[in-house]
């Protein structure tokens, strides 16, 4: 029985051939091997109009019962960028100093990471990710009620995971940047407090000078099983 009209209606889907899907399958992964996160970047300005296509792209991904957990904080303003750099070495500095074990450090070493954040004001923008642990609905009364999410982090984690791609899809480079603790970007950014900063993400061209570690990512056999 069709279920159609009641909420529902038919699966748009473009099939295609078989081999057309390897072919693009293959070329995805291509252009996605190319990707390499920055941690020195340009100044120069990126075209608005990526940051916003890619941003609703991440939009376009699946949720816990499609509550859709997200906002992205889209930050340009110069000062706006100074002061999230400032906040973020002040915590750096205190997690490389005393926070971190030296597992972690260790772990960090050939990544060349540091508490020196220049990223965060050279880079033209900033993405910001907050994930909404929960919702919150105005009742007619004007009384505000928690509305439970479900899953929101796995959520972002899909949705950034797009974000990140659809950027490198349109020739921009990004640093998955997650300083530790991070409320202080609620203040800075005026986000209500069951918006929770998720990650940083510092988008623009790399530096002309900008240089990657030597780093490998673990072959096919290794993180796919058949059974
Ligand atoms: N947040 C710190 C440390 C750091 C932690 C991990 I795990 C990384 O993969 C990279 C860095 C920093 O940004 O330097």
């Amino acid at each position: 029985m069709s279920n159609v009209g009641e909420g529902f209606v038919p699966l748009q889907f473009t099939r295609i051939p078989p081999e057309e899907s390897v072919e693009r399958s293959a070329a995805f992964l291509k252009l996605m091997r190319t990707r390499r996160t920055v941690r020195a970047f340009s100044t120069e300005p990126v075209p608005f109009e990526a940051i916003a296509n890619a941003i609703a792209t991440a939009g376009a991904a699946p949720s816990g019962a499609n509550q859709q957990p997200w906002r992205y904080v889209v930050v340009q303003d110069p000062d706006i960028k100074r002061r999230i750099r400032e906040s973020a070495e002040a915590e750096e500095r205190e997690s490389y100093a005393h926070r971190m074990s030296q597992e972690w450090l260790d772990a960090l070493k050939p990544l060349g990471t540091t508490p020196n954040k220049p990223h965060l004001e050279d880079a033209p923008l900033l993405i910001v990710a907050f994930e909404l642990v929960y919702g919150v609905e105005t009742l007619p009364d004007g009384s505000e009620r928690r509305v439970k999410h479900y899953y929101p982090s796995e959520s972002m984690g899909i949705s950034v995971g797009l974000l990140i791609a659809a950027l490198h899809n349109a020739g921009l480079a990004t640093l998955t940047h997650t300083p530790s603790p991070m409320r202080f970007l609620n203040d800075i950014l005026g986000r209500p407090k069951n918006e929770r900063p998720f990650v940083i993400l510092p988008v623009g061209y790399p530096a002309a000078d900008c240089t990657v570690p030597v780093i490998t990512k673990k072959p096919l056999d290794e993180i796919m099983l058949l059974v």
